[in-house]
């Protein structure tokens, strides 16, 4: 066998170094009978193209972030509703572990447009970062903000009084820097290793909603293989959940010292008070019916249960 696995980033980010420790291990486990071709992002076109090449089965597996199948799969952007999911990474990475209106719900859904979700996992809390402070709602008035291709990530950010744009991440580095746009959103590991910080004066640890990705497969391509191989494929997905964990925990914490002592690229750094996210909490809570009325009777079903699993995980 010989299958590729295009992911999000570039060497060094979690999300190629998931897929290079991941065509390890099945090389391993099948004793060679498994080779895969890790693929940095930019090589294939991009996120969404990504996203296509997987329905087609161009390639076999992908790492997707929801927020590219927004205009797909609107049960997807769940995602996107920012204070839903605990503050606490790992309690958060438990729920995405466990949670059956997502491994088996949301994962329905995912499939029927041909991605199979196999495993949900949290790179980290989000941060925001601007060419002007980000403290307060007031602030985001007028701001342009960069966001996935998703309506409900722009909708939340209009919510704020920002002007959203899609873009995808290869442009964004120039457009930050030629002022295209105004500030983005992401994990602190992605903003060093991205060089975001370079190019914007403030950063805000808002924790304001964690970035989460997805180990997919082609639906046709993995119900067609033997028993075996599926068993050594979703062995691996599980023995990846705690390796990805750690690898992110690790990454956000040393980029983030590395922001603060880059001083040829000073960057404030601004961390919320719980009264602080509060006035960004109270404008973020609509948006929950706002995507309620977006999606099917079952996504309102899985969307209640999820609730229901984040009250009790909480
Ligand atoms: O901001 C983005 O679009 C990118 N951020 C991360 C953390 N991974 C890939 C994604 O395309």
């Amino acid at each position: 066998y010989h299958w590729q696995f295009v992911t999000e980033e570039v060497q060094g980010q979690v999300q190629y170094e998931y897929a290079a420790e991941f065509a390890d291990r099945l090389y391993e486990k099948s004793d060679g009978r498994i080779t895969m071709d890790p693929f940095e992002f930019g090589a294939l076109g991009s996120e969404v193209d990504q996203v296509e090449q997987l329905q087609s089965g161009a390639v076999e597996f992908a790492i997707v972030s929801p927020g590219f199948t927004g205009g797909m799969v609107a049960e997807g952007q769940v995602f996107a509703l920012q204070f839903l999911f605990p503050d606490d990474q790992a309690v958060t990475q438990e729920i995405l572990n466990t949670s059956e209106a997502l491994n088996t719900q949301l994962a329905a859904m995912y499939e029927e447009q041909n991605i199979k979700p196999l495993a949900f996992w949290t790179e980290g809390a989000m941060a925001w970062t601007g060419n002007r402070e980000l403290r307060t709602p007031a602030d985001f008035e007028g701001f342009q903000m960069r966001t996935q291709a998703s309506p409900l990530i722009q909708e939340s950010y209009r919510a704020y009084g920002a002007s959203p744009i899609d873009l995808s991440w290869g442009e964004l580095y120039t457009s930050l820097d030629s002022g295209v746009v105004d500030g983005q959103e992401n994990p602190i590991f992605f903003i060093e290793d991205a060089s975001f910080h370079e190019v914007q004066s403030h950063l805000t640890i808002s924790n304001h909603n964690n970035y989460v990705a997805m180990t997919t497969v082609n639906p046709d391509f993995y119900n067609g293989l033997p028993e075996d191989i599926r068993a050594m494929i979703d062995e691996t997905v599980e023995e990846m959940q705690p390796i990805v964990f750690d690898m992110q925990t690790e990454m956000n914490e040393e980029l983030l010292q590395a922001i603060i002592d880059d001083t040829d690229n000073p960057t404030e750094i601004i961390e919320l008070t719980e009264e602080e996210r509060e006035a960004f909490r109270e404008l973020a809570m609509p948006l929950r019916n706002y995507f309620r009325e977006q999606i099917s009777e079952a996504g309102v079903e899985m969307f209640d249960l999820l609730e229901q699993e984040i009250a009790e995980a909480e």
